[in-house]
């Protein structure tokens, strides 16, 4: 970890007391302050800064642009025997899936295979910390939701899709699960405007501006499109993460959100879909031998010195835990900002 003079050593349960009083103080239930809090501890304890403490002034705007209802309590149903949804009336995320968590793992345990349906939560969040929870229950676990029209497909200039994230964890023997998330944009729109704020020029390959033309002004491309990642391969799978986390579960596309926002800069609202597969399922008693058989994917994976995804986060996570991390200055007092104006 790079230590910059500008950077201020925090630890993590600092993290937590400025994450959650900034909330609360933002106006938000102590149910959805604690849940939301901890994914910001999460995202600055893994090195994930783009959806780690940055992530209050995204919070703090999405209460004050009335994008998000502070006190909703999520009502949990079972559309079917293996399906689980969570209403979050207009809730952060969070707090939805925390609600819905437990019976997922129940359903997937009983009958192999499960789905959790989010609706009507406004999301602003990093999916891996639940693809991990789930895999640390044993289970396979993917997860995937739309944001607001910012991306444009490969062959266009103008937004289509969000940015569309697609997280993936797999359990494995005595070692943190395998965990991927990431967006399905070049990068997540957090990155661009974490060089925004930093005054930082993007890649060209990142976006367009109003013009269609590629740009490495951040604030251009923010205001332009953002391109996905692997051209028409990205797209495709943006596109599918609208439908199956979108009218698939009766809820909005990007399209809709960013529509539906209507301008007052809040952040997605919409519905996120999780899948959870007890590895079991399929194999029974024999699980423990095939996931052996994975440990040898990996093997060959590491050892040609590729890394894994997540491997990073767990380096991170491991230095955080020893030694806390370092907050840029400039967001902190961005921050004391938020908590004086409230
Ligand atoms: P990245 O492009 O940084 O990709 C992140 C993933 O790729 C991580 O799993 C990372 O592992 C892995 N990875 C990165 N480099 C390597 C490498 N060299 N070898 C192997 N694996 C690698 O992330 P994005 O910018 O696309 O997304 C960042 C976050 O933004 C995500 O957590 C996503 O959920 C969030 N997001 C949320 C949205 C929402 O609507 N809620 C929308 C869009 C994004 P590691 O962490 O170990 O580096
Ligand atoms: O960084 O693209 C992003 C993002 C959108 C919603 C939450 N994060």
């Amino acid at each position: 970890m790079t230590a910059d003079a500008a950077d201020v050593a925090m630890s993590l349960d600092a993290v937590r007391m400025l994450a959650r009083t900034t909330l609360l103080r933002a106006g938000l239930s102590a149910p959805h302050a604690d849940a939301v809090a901890e994914t910001m501890v999460a995202g600055e304890r893994d090195g994930c800064t783009s959806h780690g403490l940055y992530r209050l002034l995204v919070a703090t705007n999405s209460i004050r642009a009335g994008t998000v209802r502070t006190d909703a309590v999520p009502t949990l149903s079972e559309p079917a025997r293996a399906l689980v949804r969570v209403d979050g009336g207009g809730g952060f995320a969070q707090l939805a899936f925390e609600t819905g968590r437990g019976m997922l793992v129940e359903k997937a345990r009983a009958y192999g295979i499960a789905a959790l349906a989010l609706n009507n939560v406004v999301h602003f969040a990093a999916l891996w910390p639940e693809v991990e929870w789930l895999a640390d229950q044993g289970l396979v676990a993917l997860a995937f939701t739309p944001s607001h029209a910012w991306v444009a497909p490969a062959g266009g200039t103008k937004p289509v899709f969000g940015t569309n994230p697609i997280a993936f964890g797999w359990p494995r023997p005595d070692t943190p699960p395998f965990v991927f998330d990431f967006a399905t944009s070049a990068v997540a729109r957090g990155e661009i405007e974490l060089h925004r704020r930093a005054g930082r020029p993007i890649p060209d390959d990142w976006g367009y501006d109003a013009d269609g033309a590629p740009t490495t002004d951040a604030l251009a491309a923010l205001n332009g499109a953002m391109r996905t990642f692997g051209g028409h391969k990205g797209s495709a799978l943006a596109a599918m993460v609208e439908l199956i986390a979108g009218p698939l579960i009766g809820d909005l596309t990007s399209r809709e959100s960013i529509a539906a926002d209507g301008g007052a800069g809040g952040s997605p609202l919409g519905g996120e879909l999780i899948l959870a597969i007890d590895p079991a399922g399929f194999v029974g008693d024999a699980v423990d031998a095939h996931l052996v058989r994975a440990e040898r994917l990996f093997a060959a994976i590491q050892g040609q010195g590729a890394r894994l995804p997540s491997q990073r986060r767990y380096a991170a996570r491991a230095e955080s835990l020893a030694h806390g991390v370092r907050v840029p200055a400039r967001l902190l007092s961005d921050i004391a900002a938020l908590v004086e104006q409230a």
